[in-house]
């Protein structure tokens, strides 16, 4: 039986890392463990773009550009949305989610989600580097995993159709 799992290999990759602006301290944060995670991982900061915006609801528009242009192994959407701040947190949240997640599944190219969604600032902090560890580190880690586990299904899928024709 056929079992695929795969690693957080960075080393060749083309990442973009996609940011919002709003609660910048925070995102900075997401932003800053994403990138000491790219590089533990064998990423060079050469093929990493790092790319802001002004806020969650424009990190979908900003990935499908970026998907676009066949450029990237991997996007890393890292924001912050804290309910205490906006009466239209559950819009922003909820489409800035469904948005990314389409777009994964539309191009099959990896869109991590390292948008931290909480109740207060004092939540935010605890995952951008606190208690509760960093989530932009994490979004690395699952975008590097899942390049990783395309890569090793297209050379099954090849070595497969290889089979087939001879
Ligand atoms: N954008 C965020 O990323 N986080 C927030 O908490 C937030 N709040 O609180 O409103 C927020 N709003 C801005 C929004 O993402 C857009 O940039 C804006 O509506 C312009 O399109």
């Amino acid at each position: 039986m056929p079992e695929f799992t795969a690693e957080p290999n960075g080393a060749g990759r083309a990442i973009a890392v996609v940011a919002s602006r709003f609660n910048e301290p925070i995102v900075q944060k997401l932003v800053d463990g994403a990138l000491q995670a790219l590089l533990a991982h064998g990423a060079s900061l050469d093929d990493v773009d790092v790319v802001w915006v002004p806020g969650a609801w424009e990190l979908p528009v900003a990935a499908r550009y970026l998907l676009e242009s066949e450029r990237y192994d991997a996007i890393i959407a890292l924001g912050a949305v804290i309910r205490g701040e906006t009466a239209h947190f559950d819009f922003i949240a909820g489409e800035c989610a469904r948005g990314l997640q389409q777009l994964a599944v539309e191009f099959a190219v990896p869109v991590s989600f390292g948008v931290l969604t909480t109740e207060d600032g004092a939540q935010a902090a605890a995952r951008a580097g606190g208690a509760h560890g960093n989530k932009g580190e994490d979004a690395a880690l699952a975008a590097l995993e899942m390049a990783d586990l395309f890569d090793r299904l297209e050379l099954a899928r090849n070595a497969a159709d290889g089979d087939q024709t001879s």
